[in-house]
C-alpha cells in the first residue's frame, strides 16, 4: 500500500511537470499549446476535445472496473457463480459505444479538416515556400524577394503558404502556427492561417530529408502591417555596392571565388540558385537554416567549413584563407 502511495505521487509530480513543460514557451519553444493563428487554435481545441473525452471515458471505466471487482470479489464461503457464456446486450453495448464515440469525434474534426483543406480565402497573402536540403526558402511578391530560414508575415492577415521542394521530401511546421504539412518535389501543396500575435515563432523540418535534417530550423516573424510592409520594401532594393574598402574587396572575391555559381545577389553578375538568395543577407537575424547567429562571428563559422556546422551541405569546404574570410564577410555584413 505505501508502495502504491509512492507510485501514485510520482506520477502525480510527472504530470505536472510535464503538464508545466508543454505550456512554458521558454523551455520548449516549439509547444503546440501555444497556438497563434487560427489554424493553430482549431487544432489545439480538437485535441483537448479529444482528450478530455478519452479522460471521462478512461475515468467511467476504471470506477466501474474497480467497483466491480470489489462489489463481486470472492468471498470465503461463496458458491460457485452461473457460468454463462455471451450475452448479447453486452455486446451489442461494447459494440456501439465506441462507434459513438468515434462517430462524436468525427463530428468535431471533419468541418475544421474540410475547412482547413480548402483553397485559402481570396485576398490571402501567396508566399512561396520552398525546402530545400537543408534550408527553407521564402518567396514573395511572385519571386521578387527571395529570403531564406526566416518567415515574414503581418498580423491579423491571411497568409497562404504555397509549399514546394527543390529535391526531397520536407515538412513545413510552425508549431505557434499550427501545421504540419508536406512540402513535395514536383507537386504544390497549401497550408494557409491567419497569425493573431506578433512575436518569432521556432519551427523545424518535419521529414526526414538527409543528413542535416535535424538542422534544417526555420522561424516565422510575425509582425504589424507596417513594420511588415516596411521589410518588404526594403527586400525589394537591389544590394548595395559597398564603399568601405574591405567589404569592396569581399564583393569581387564573392564574384570570383565560386560564390556566385550558387547564389544570387540582385543588382550584381552573382545569379546562382543552388544556395540562399545573399542580396539582403545582413538583414537576416539567423543564416544556415537558423543553425547559426547572423553574427561576423557566425558568418566566418560557416564559410570556414559548412560542412563541418552541418554535415551533409550542399555548400561545400572552399578552403578560404583567413584574408578571404576577413573580406567576404565585410562584404556580407554589408548587404542590408
Ligand atoms: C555549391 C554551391 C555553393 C557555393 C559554391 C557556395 N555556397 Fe553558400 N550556400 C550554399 C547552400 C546550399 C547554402 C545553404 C546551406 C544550408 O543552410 O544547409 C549556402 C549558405 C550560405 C550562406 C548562409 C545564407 C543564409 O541566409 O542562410 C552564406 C552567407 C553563404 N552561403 C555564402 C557563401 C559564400 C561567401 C560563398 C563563396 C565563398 C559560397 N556561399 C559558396 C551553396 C553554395
Ligand atoms: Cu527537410
Amino acid at each position: 500500500m505505501a508502495r502504491c502511495a509512492r507510485l501514485l505521487t510520482v506520477a502525480a509530480a510527472l504530470a505536472l511537470l510535464s503538464s508545466a513543460c508543454v505550456t512554458d514557451t521558454s523551455f520548449n519553444p516549439q509547444t503546440a499549446f501555444n497556438p497563434r493563428s487560427d489554424y493553430a487554435n482549431e487544432g489545439l481545441n480538437l485535441f483537448i476535445l479529444t482528450i478530455v473525452l478519452g479522460v471521462i471515458i478512461g475515468g467511467v471505466v476504471e470506477i466501474v472496473l474497480v467497483a466491480t471487482a470489489i462489489r463481486y470479489r470472492r468471498r470465503a464461503g461463496d458458491p460457485l457463480p452461473p457460468q454463462i457464456h455471451g450475452s448479447t446486450i453486452i455486446e451489442v453495448l461494447w459494440t456501439t459505444g465506441p462507434v459513438l464515440v468515434v462517430g462524436a469525434i468525427l463530428f468535431f474534426t471533419l468541418p475544421v479538416i474540410f475547412s482547413t483543406q480548402a483553397p485559402a480565402p481570396p485576398g490571402s497573402i501567396n508566399i512561396d515556400v520552398t525546402g530545400h536540403q537543408f534550408w527553407w526558402e521564402f518567396g514573395y511578391l511572385d519571386g521578387n524577394v527571395l529570403t531564406a530560414n526566416e518567415l515574414h508575415l503581418p498580423v491579423g492577415q491571411t497568409v497562404n503558404l504555397v509549399l514546394h521542394s527543390d529535391d526531397v521530401i520536407h515538412s513545413f511546421w510552425v508549431p505557434a502556427l499550427g501545421g504540419k504539412r508536406d512540402a513535395f518535389p514536383g507537386h504544390t501543396n497549401y497550408i494557409w492561417m491567419k497569425p493573431d500575435a506578433v512575436g518569432e515563432f521556432p519551427g523545424q523540418c518535419y521529414q526526414l530529408c538527409g543528413y542535416s535534417h535535424g538542422n534544417m530550423r526555420e522561424k516565422a516573424i510575425v509582425q504589424t502591417p507596417t513594420d511588415f510592409q516596411a521589410w518588404l520594401t526594403s527586400q525589394q532594393a537591389p544590394a548595395v555596392t559597398p564603399t568601405d574598402p574591405t567589404a569592396a574587396e569581399g564583393g569581387q572575391l564573392f564574384q570570383t571565388r565560386g560564390c556566385a555559381a550558387c547564389h544570387t545577389i540582385n543588382g550584381t553578375p552573382a545569379q546562382g540558385k543552388v544556395g540562399p538568395n545573399l542580396t539582403h543577407v545582413a538583414s537576416r537575424g539567423v543564416i544556415a537554416g537558423s543553425v547559426l547567429d547572423n553574427t561576423p562571428d557566425g558568418l566566418r563559422t560557416w564559410l570556414k567549413d559548412p560542412p563541418g556546422v552541418k554535415p551533409g551541405s550542399i555548400m561545400p569546404n572552399l578552403g578560404l584563407n583567413d584574408h578571404e574570410l576577413d573580406v567576404l564577410v565585410a562584404y556580407l555584413e554589408s548587404l542590408k
